[in-house]
């Protein structure tokens, strides 16, 4: 007996198809008239209802009836900043009265006034700010979620933020994983010695790496933030305290990061609006995901597109994420992200939902577990109350949730 068992479903698997099978396997690994069983907190099975060893009710102990509704895997948000103190919508006055986002940060603004309220704020103080973002995310059915520290720039204050992301996963029904974002920003201490800073940064890490607290490290290769023979002794840094890696790239020029990530065989290289040939070349070979968030590019009004074609030819897998930030990207709705996604780098609602589950997955190396409806893997999925799964990139503020499973229970809707 299975635990649970869903009839009258439309699945949307978005499971790869296989290189055989590429081009006759259906738009969204889609099987109408299907059906989905959880046992023991995973998928148990996944297809048409016709395909079932028998009757509903003899194969397990609670039976849904989902009503014709569509099913997806749980959403995957793999690129977040949601723990840090204040907020900047002062800044966002700033910048739409002519400051540029590289003026804000050079007078000291930016990034670094979000270190002095994340490192005056109390533990207890960041999860209840983060608490409402993260309820917004699960709102819309994201079961994974990935958090970056990079408000702290110190040991003390970046574990804080750590603590604080792996507090969040525990108490709310989402995988939350966490990365390590020393490299984001100089600190005050540190003005004109980011030489210094770095090899600090490199300090913190067998301790970031000893204490568990961190999944991955990240840093901000940009000529506002760290160079890229800068990010390159950290990541050898983090190599060595054996972490995998991924990095803010080629966001606002090309300083070849998204290369100098594929390099370091990086989970992904993220943002990737100013990434040349060489870099998708790179990616490709190694097999980063590239993670696009539109988030930060409407906020900053961003006019160079990130080389989807160049991605898609090349057969790189794209992600795409709220980059959920008080600066750059204070977004927490990864539907609106499916929509700019759509609209903005002209994704296809496929490809898009894509990037919120599989490649999102596979950009936290959780593609083995997550990210697709498969027997064998997490129970996590979704509940839409819509007649075709192009409707989730398709509406702009509607939320068609219906019910959300994460490990097997439902932890949202009756
Ligand atoms: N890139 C971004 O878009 C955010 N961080 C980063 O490395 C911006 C973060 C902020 O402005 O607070
Ligand atoms: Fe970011």
């Amino acid at each position: 007996m299975w635990d649970d068992l869903w009839t009258g479903a439309n699945l949307a698997t978005m499971a790869a198809a296989g290189a055989e099978n590429a081009a006759s396997a259906p738009p969204y690994g889609a099987i109408a008239e299907a059906a989905l069983a959880v046992d023991g907190g995973r998928i148990a099975f996944a297809g048409p209802a016709a395909d079932l060893p028998g009757a509903p009710a003899s194969l397990a102990r609670r039976v849904h009836e989902a009503g014709g509704a569509w099913i997806t895997p749980g959403l995957v948000d793999c690129h977040t900043h949601l723990v840090y103190g204040g907020d900047r919508a002062r800044e966002f006055e700033l910048r739409l009265n002519g400051a540029s986002y590289e003026e804000v940060a050079k007078a000291g603004g930016g990034i670094r006034y979000t270190v002095e309220q994340t490192r005056a704020a109390s533990e207890d103080e960041l999860y209840a700010q983060a608490l409402p973002r993260l309820n917004d995310l699960l709102a819309e059915g994201v079961t994974t979620l990935e958090i970056k520290s990079g408000y702290g720039l110190s040991l003390e204050h970046e574990l804080k933020m750590l603590r604080v992301a792996r507090r969040l996963g525990e108490s709310a029904p989402v995988t939350v994983k966490t990365t390590f974002l020393g490299a984001h920003a100089l600190p005050p201490e540190f003005d004109r010695r980011p030489e210094d800073y770095v090899d600090a940064v490199i300090a913190m890490l067998p301790e970031i790496a000893g204490s568990g607290l961190a999944d991955a490290v990240d840093g901000f290769c940009e000529r506002i933030a760290f160079y890229p023979e800068q990010i390159a002794r950290v990541f050898s840094a983090a190599e060595a305290a054996g972490l995998p890696v991924k990095l803010h790239a080629d966001q606002l020029s090309d300083l070849k990061g998204a290369a100098l990530a594929a390099r370091f065989n990086a989970l992904s290289a993220d943002h990737l609006e100013y990434t040349g040939e060489d870099g998708v070349r790179a990616m490709a070979l190694m097999g980063t995901v590239a993670v696009l968030l539109p988030g930060a590019f409407y906020v900053l009004h961003e006019t160079k597109m990130p080389p989807v074609e160049a991605f898609r030819r090349a057969g790189v897998p794209i992600a795409l994420a709220t980059d959920s930030n008080p600066g750059s990207s204070p977004v927490t709705s990864l539907l609106l992200i499916l929509n700019m996604g759509c609209t903005l780098f002209r994704l296809t609602p496929e490809e898009a939902l894509a990037g919120v589950t599989r490649n999102g997955a596979r950009a936290l190396g959780m593609q083995e577990t997550h990210g697709t409806l498969e027997a064998g893997k997490a129970a996590d999925f979704v509940l839409w109350d819509i007649s075709h799964p192009a409707e989730l990139a398709y509406r702009i503020g509607h939320n068609p949730c219906r019910q959300v499973v994460k490990d097997g229970m439902i932890v949202r809707g009756g």
